[in-house]
């Protein structure tokens, strides 16, 4: 604080000039001030797009996911509620990457391509081999940046017991752990097996022992518009970030591609 030790003269004690020179610095900061706005809205519009949005507003956005990031904690959890509170048909929304039929061969794919120890090739996960997994269940507030938001029950395994389970995440090819920070990669990709949607989450929320790998929805196994057979669900995130039909996973250092990023939203989109 810049407080200063200046001695705070009575008016009336001040020399004209001083008084006069005052005068002058706050009609000059209040000229300024009037200023400034302008210049801001004109150096936004002026500015060339980055990310779909102006750059400077995606500077802006980039801050808050800064000071988001710091504030995160895995151990802060996601208020769950009783069973009876979840609703029986919870609301759809987005279609992109679910426009055709379900692949009946489907597997989930895992890339490994990056790391520098451990097998290299693609990982291919069944759903048997998920459902074989220890199950999570998660009765929560699911959130859409539109503006609404539901309490829903989502069945499935941890992602963070997934990719321990198959050592996945890091660059040693050993299991995420919280002595090995700096061995994680950044970020996990997710897309659809058609590549329509894409989203791109930063690894602590990924490892946040409410994030799930989710299979089931109400009890049952989730329908295809809800992205059967299986789907991400993270609660620390906005509704966008929850890509149903999880078809490839990979994990980076850098942003992975983002639907919604790539159409102006935030890129983390934290709650
Ligand atoms: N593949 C895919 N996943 C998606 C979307 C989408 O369009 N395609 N929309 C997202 C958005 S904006 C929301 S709010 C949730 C909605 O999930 P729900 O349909 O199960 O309610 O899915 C997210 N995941
Ligand atoms: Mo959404």
């Amino acid at each position: 604080m810049s407080q200063s030790a200046e001695p705070k003269l009575p008016q009336s004690d001040l020399p004209e000039s001083a008084v006069r020179r005052r005068m002058l610095q706050s009609f000059g900061w209040f000229a300024l001030a009037a200023t400034v706005p302008v210049g801001v809205y004109q150096w936004i519009t002026k500015s060339p797009k980055l990310g779909g949005i102006k750059k400077p507003l995606r500077q802006v956005l980039d801050a808050n996911e800064q000071i988001a990031r710091t504030y995160f904690s895995n151990a802060n959890l996601v208020k769950t509620y009783p069973l009876d509170e979840a609703v029986r048909n919870p609301r759809f929304n987005g279609l992109d990457g679910l426009r055709t039929p379900v692949p009946t061969d489907w597997k989930l794919q895992i890339d490994r391509d990056n790391r520098s120890n451990g097998p290299r090739d693609p990982l291919f996960v069944t759903m048997d081999d998920i459902r074989a997994l220890p199950k999570q269940e998660l009765i929560y507030d699911f959130k859409c940046v539109e503006g609404w938001s539901q309490i829903q029950h989502w069945g499935g395994v941890r992602l963070s017991d997934f990719l321990a389970r198959y050592q996945l995440g890091t660059r040693s090819g050993n299991a995420p752990s919280p002595d090995h920070t700096n061995d994680l990669f950044k970020f996990v990709g997710l897309e659809t097996p058609d590549k329509g949607y894409y989203v791109g989450i930063d690894i602590e929320s990924a490892l946040h022992p409410q994030t799930l790998l989710a299979y089931e929805l109400n009890g049952q196994p989730i329908n295809a518009q809800h992205g059967a057979p299986l789907r991400l669900i993270i609660p620390v995130k906005y509704g966008v970030k929850n890509l149903k039909r999880i078809g490839r996973i990979f994990f980076s250092d850098t942003r992975p591609r983002d639907f919604w990023a790539e159409r102006g939203y935030d890129y983390y989109v934290g709650l």
